[in-house]
């Protein structure tokens, strides 16, 4: 006979919601971590709430390491404050090789919960830091089918980025996390010139113009236009590296489809590639009068 326990969906032992009692000061500190984090933004706000009534705020002395190489996953954390080094020994002996920093906003140990496997690398703080820890049964029942989603979601299409060429597929698959699409009409204006900026984006689909008018304070300022953008292509990382306001305007030609993150993501995600980011940057036609003023 079949069990009513055989037909459940899920292999994992019934989740039962945790709680772990918090005061508005943490709750609002775990807000704040989690923030800019799209793996969280869109989750529907009673697992939202699940989420944060689970999770163990952690404290990290300098050296110490969180996660040994080889262990049994228990926990994924979120980096509320604080820096780490991850080191992977290749077949499990030998010299371990440092592959990834991580700081606040951050997070880790999702692997070893996604796939029952033994911890994948070594984490260790490398100043005294503040973690959040979600329990494996949480992170499972809530969290890892988004996240295992959005991971073969955005696989194929960050694979043909070329600033994105010269990262392991593990780093793409952190930016994957924070990725959230956005579609444009004919017509929309993605960013506008001379406003604030708080995104970078990706195109994932169709075409973007772009438009700079040379003298902003100038009405009859000349307005001029400049090649167009297409797949593959990023844009709106310029107000992000030197804080300052929309270099141009980039409007949707036809329907498009932009893969976004926020600022944060941008600081947290693209460190090893901001180099070319920055050399990119001053081969802007348009753009190089204002790096040449920095
Ligand atoms: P975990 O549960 O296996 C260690 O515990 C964590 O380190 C792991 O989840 C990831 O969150 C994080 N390979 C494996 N794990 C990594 C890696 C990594 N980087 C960070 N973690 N890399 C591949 C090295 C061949 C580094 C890619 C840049």
């Amino acid at each position: 006979s079949v069990s009513a326990e055989s037909m459940k969906p899920s292999t994992d032992a019934e989740y039962r919601k945790k709680f772990v009692a918090k005061t508005s000061a943490q709750k609002q500190r775990i807000r704040q971590a989690l923030n800019g984090n799209f793996l969280f933004k869109n989750i529907d706000e009673d697992s939202y709430r699940d989420v944060v009534d689970a999770m163990e705020e952690k404290h990290v002395a300098k050296g110490q390491s969180v996660i040994v190489q080889g262990g049994v996953g228990d926990y994924f954390y979120i980096v509320e404050r604080g820096t780490f080094d991850i080191y992977v020994r290749k077949d499990g002996a030998g010299e371990a090789d440092k592959v990834m920093e991580v700081g606040d906003g951050g997070s880790f140990g999702e692997l070893a919960l996604m796939y029952n496997a033994p911890r994948a690398a070594t984490v260790t703080a490398t100043s005294a830091a503040t973690l959040w820890a979600l329990d494996r049964i949480t992170f499972r029942s809530l969290l890892m089918e988004r996240t295992s989603r959005k991971r073969r979601l955005y696989e194929r299409f960050l694979e043909t980025v070329p600033l994105l060429h010269s990262l392991e597929a593990y780093e793409r698959q952190k930016i994957a996390d924070a990725l959230e699409s956005v579609t444009y009409n004919d017509g929309d204006v993605i960013v506008r010139q001379g406003e604030p900026g708080d995104d970078f984006f990706l195109i994932e689909q169709g075409t973007v113009r772009v438009y700079k008018t040379e003298d902003e304070a100038d009405e009859e300022g000349e307005r001029r236009e400049y090649p167009a953008l297409g797949k593959g292509d990023y844009f709106g990382e310029l107000a992000l590296l030197d804080n300052q306001p929309r270099a141009a305007t980039l409007v949707s030609c036809g329907r498009t489809k932009c893969a976004r993150m926020t600022r944060n993501a941008f600081n947290r995600l693209l460190g090893p590639v901001i180099n070319i980011i920055r050399r990119e940057a001053g081969n802007y036609p348009h753009i190089q009068s204002l790096s040449n003023a920095a």
